[in-house]
């Protein structure tokens, strides 16, 4: 056997077979023992996969078998995130539908998660884009409708004025429509919202008790909910109407030097009515894009009302301006603008010639120093009368007790967070399961006529939404008084279908979205993995889904992940030139790659530009299939769980990957020295062996897989090296177990070649005997005029005698002595020998 090649070709599909066969990773609801769910983000089926669903469905996987391993009873499930924009994108290029293109896909990518012999519990596949998964969704939305979580609202949207219709985001570019260029105009329209701000604080609160979730995602989340205590006071205007501003900073108050509305705002719209070129101004900020971040970085505009503003203290007269970085959505809409303290208000200020004045200093005697950009941090004030010397937050509680005694303020608490619009003018998406009827207004389609099916026969190549022009999908009767109604025709943000996925996992009877009871079993999901790109949305939306079905009574759980682990991607370096002007990328496969540079396979020389994330734009990509092909799908789990952390980013190599084969090879061959002979007895490597199995654990626990994979090269090195004895038989049974989880074809052929029963998927971790994980040999330091002069080993436990004389007997000692008379020597039994001349 030893002489033969492991062959992947030939065993992966046969264990693959096999698994599937048996069952083996069918989650059992009843089961007694101890569970552990374990989920990787659902992957959108794009078409293929690509390495970084590698590299986190490996992740996942070594938890997964490992736990089994462990005698917990593991959920490990996959499934579609199915719904979304690119299918609709593919649809009009390719002329297929939305929905063969995602089955399409979806085989092609079960396929190849297949041939990676990921252990999943495929019984309980769903794709969100089927009936029987968004049909729960519906009843769940109509629950949270009927518990006040849910409502409309006219809001804002990115309208293509030549295409006429809604874009969502991602298809505005640089303000204009990704198909028709068309400069992307602001259009109000009735939208259903969730109600999220309804759960702010808890959401907050809830966060200190996720110790198993990166800080930086906590903090991020934190930030999005963004709680802000601050002052809301009124100003009087010039007209004698009264103007509410919102600002966290009350102690630059002194150094407001103008106030500013946002376009919306009805003082703006006020003003517009009687003065052509505010209003010519408003439509102007209508243009561009919506988003926080759009406005954030679009440059500061703003347009003089000729109004003043009275300032509350100094009783000066402010100029009121429309500004477009002011937002109507938070706080009141208008602000005190404070040059000195706030970047925005100081380009603004420095572009509209308005003063600039310091009134926060990091101390009082620098109060003259000049300011080249917004001073944003805590300090002193100054140049602010009664307020000049106190701290920020004195000075902040000052303002606000002077502005509530005399009536004209109040502290109030202000969040980020705005209710999130779940609305979108698509065809691919869950249909909102309302009825809009002119006698009833809006009713909820009974719960016994879901799902809400969307139609077949679409035309997807127009311009709009499809659902809107079918001629007869939307016409129905209301289901309250039977006359004449139209269906909703806008469908739900795909986050919605993302935000409950894993309860469905969890339990999916047919009649209802989950059982509350199987559910409790599983959450919260023990270890959660996926890319730190989802740290805000989609994990606020899944536990804000999570508080509001609890919330309602639907379940108990409230944090649907105990641990989340964010990995980081796979990387290459790229390959270009320039052809006719444009940079043009070149794959790996298609480069010649020596230590000193790159060229194509004619030898034309390309430009290896830096190590970056795998994408197909700058097609430094390797495909996983090619790669299972070529090496088989142990070797590649193994390159994506060896060498970097698995936070960080790992760079892919040919010589990373190749290392990976070799050493499936060597394991293999050791496999088939395991009855080599038992003669002889080998303590060392008996300890050796039981220390791997403690600190591979450990490592598995703690998500550092470099480190479980480092073990297992040193553990197979020692077995190389031992000769023939029972502790060396031990020792391949062991490292054939201790590397199962990660390379899971490798160890079944070889379980099955050492004529061990049944599975090695299921088998038991190794056991560990205490007293073989202790050491028997520890490191002496002596030590001679206070310093170390030699390290020595002895056995655990010798006498102090023994010590002395070890330490007397090193030449080093002896050298540092110089013939000096030994006058005391003080042992510390397993640690130090100090000599005093
Ligand atoms: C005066 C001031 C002085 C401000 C200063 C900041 C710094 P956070 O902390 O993120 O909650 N603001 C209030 N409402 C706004 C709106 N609708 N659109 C745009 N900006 C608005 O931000 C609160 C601060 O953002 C507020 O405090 C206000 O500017 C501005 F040295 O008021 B501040
Ligand atoms: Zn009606």
């Amino acid at each position: 056997m030893s002489e033969t090649r492991f062959d992947p070709s030939q065993a992966d599909g046969r264990w693959q077979r096999a698994w599937d066969e048996a069952q083996t990773f069918r989650a059992d609801d009843a089961s007694e023992r101890p569970r552990c769910y374990v989920l990787e983000m659902f992957p959108y089926p794009s078409g293929r996969i690509h390495i970084g669903h590698v590299r986190n469905y490996t992740m996942g996987d070594v938890i997964a078998r490992y736990k089994r391993m462990r005698g917990h009873e593991v959920l490990h499930p996959m499934g579609w995130d199915a719904f979304g924009m690119p299918a609709e994108n593919a649809a009009i290029e390719q002329k297929v539908h939305p929905r063969s293109w995602t089955y399409q896909n979806i085989a092609n990518m079960k396929a190849q998660l297949k041939r990676l012999g990921f252990a999943l519990d495929w019984s309980r596949e769903l794709a969100t884009c089927d009936p029987a998964y968004y049909g729960h969704e519906q009843a769940l939305f109509i629950d949270l409708y009927e518990a006040g979580l849910v409502y409309r609202k006219e809001s804002a949207v990115n309208w293509d004025p030549v295409d006429q219709t809604v874009l969502a985001n991602e298809q505005v570019i640089d303000g204009k429509g990704w198909r028709s260029g068309a400069p992307v105009e602001k259009r109000k329209l009735s939208q259903w919202f969730l109600k999220i701000t309804a759960f702010a604080q808890e959401l907050l609160d809830g966060l200190d008790k996720l110790d198993g979730w990166p800080e930086k995602v906590r903090v991020m989340q934190e930030n999005w909910i963004g709680k802000s205590q601050g002052l809301q006071f009124g100003f009087t205007l010039s007209d004698g109407s009264k103007l509410e501003v919102y600002t966290t900073r009350p102690d630059t108050i002194f150094g407001a030097s103008f106030v500013a509305v946002a376009p919306d705002h009805p003082v703006a719209q006020a003003v517009a009515e009687n003065d052509p070129q505010a209003a010519a101004f408003i439509e102007l900020c209508k243009q561009g894009g919506t988003t926080a971040a759009e406005l954030e970085t679009a440059e500061k505009l703003g347009y003089d009302t000729g109004l003043k503003a009275i300032h509350p203290f100094t009783n000066d007269r402010l100029p009121v301006y429309i500004a477009n970085f002011v937002l109507m959505e938070y706080g009141t809409g208008a602000i005190m603008a404070v040059p000195g303290h706030d970047q925005r208000d100081f380009d603004f200020a420095s572009k509209y010639g308005l003063p600039i004045r310091r009134v926060i200093a990091p101390s009082a005697a620098e109060a003259g120093a000049p300011l080249s950009e917004a001073y944003t941090g805590d300090g002193v004030c100054v140049n602010s009368d009664f307020l000049d010397t106190m701290p920020t937050d004195v000075a902040k509680r000052e303002v606000i007790g002077r502005a509530e005694q005399h009536r004209w303020g109040e502290g109030r608490t202000v969040w980020r967070l705005r209710d999130w619009g779940v609305s979108r003018q698509r065809y691919w998406g869950t249909p909102i399961p309302f009825i809009h009827c002119e006698k009833c207004g809006v009713v909820a389609v009974p719960k016994d006529q879901l799902p809400v099916v969307l139609p077949e026969d679409v035309d997807i190549s127009q311009p709009g939404n499809p659902l809107v022009r079918h001629p007869t999908w939307k016409h129905v009767h209301c289901p309250s008084c039977g006359g004449a109604a139209v269906r909703e025709t806008d469908t739900l943000d795909t986050f919605v279908d993302s935000s409950w996925y894993f309860l469905r996992f969890a339990s999916q009877p047919a009649d209802k979205p989950f059982d509350p009871e199987v559910v409790a079993k599983w959450l919260p999901v023990d270890q959660y993995i996926g890319g730190i790109e989802h740290a805000i949305l989609h994990l606020l939306y899944a536990r804000f889904w999570t508080r509001a079905l609890a919330r309602i009574g639907k379940l108990e759980v409230t944090e649907p992940f105990a641990s989340l682990f964010t990995q980081g991607m796979v990387t290459h370096e790229t390959y270009s030139r320039e052809e006719h002007g444009r940079e043009v990328f070149y794959s790996p496969g298609d480069v010649l790659r020596t230590a000193t540079g790159a060229t194509l396979k004619d030898g034309s020389p390309l430009t290896i530009g830096r190590v970056i994330k795998m994408s197909k734009s700058k097609k430094n990509t390797v495909d996983p299939d090619e790669i299972v092909a070529r090496y088989g799908a142990d070797a590649v789990r193994w390159f994506m769980l060896s060498d970097s952390p698995p936070e960080r980013d790992l760079p892919w190599s040919e010589a990373g990957i190749e290392g990976c084969w070799r050493f499936v090879q060597r394991l293999w061959r050791l496999f088939g020295q395991h009855d080599a002979g038992a003669s002889g007895e080998d303590k060392a490597l008996a300890r050796k062996t039981h220390q791997a199995i403690a600190a591979v654990a450990e490592d598995i626990e703690a998500l550092a897989f470099n480190k479980a994979v480092a073990r297992i090269y040193e553990l197979t090195s020692a077995i190389e090296k031992a000769p023939p004895s029972a502790e060396r038989n031990a020792a391949i049974r062991t490292a054939l177990l201790l590397a199962a989880p990660m390379m899971p074809h490798l160890a079944e052929e070889g379980w099955a070649a050492l004529g061990q029963q049944g599975l090695v998927a299921d088998a038991s971790w190794p056991e560990t005997d205490p007293a073989l994980l202790v050491e028997d040999e520890v490191t002496i330091a002596i030590q001679h005029k206070g310093k170390l002069r030699d390290t020595l080993t002895a056995p655990k436990g010798a006498s102090t005698e023994a010590l002395e004389a070890l330490a007397l007997g090193s030449e080093k000692v002896q050298r540092s002595l110089g013939g000096a008379e030994v006058r005391k020597v003080i042992v510390v039994p397993d640690r130090l020998v100090n000599i005093v001349t």
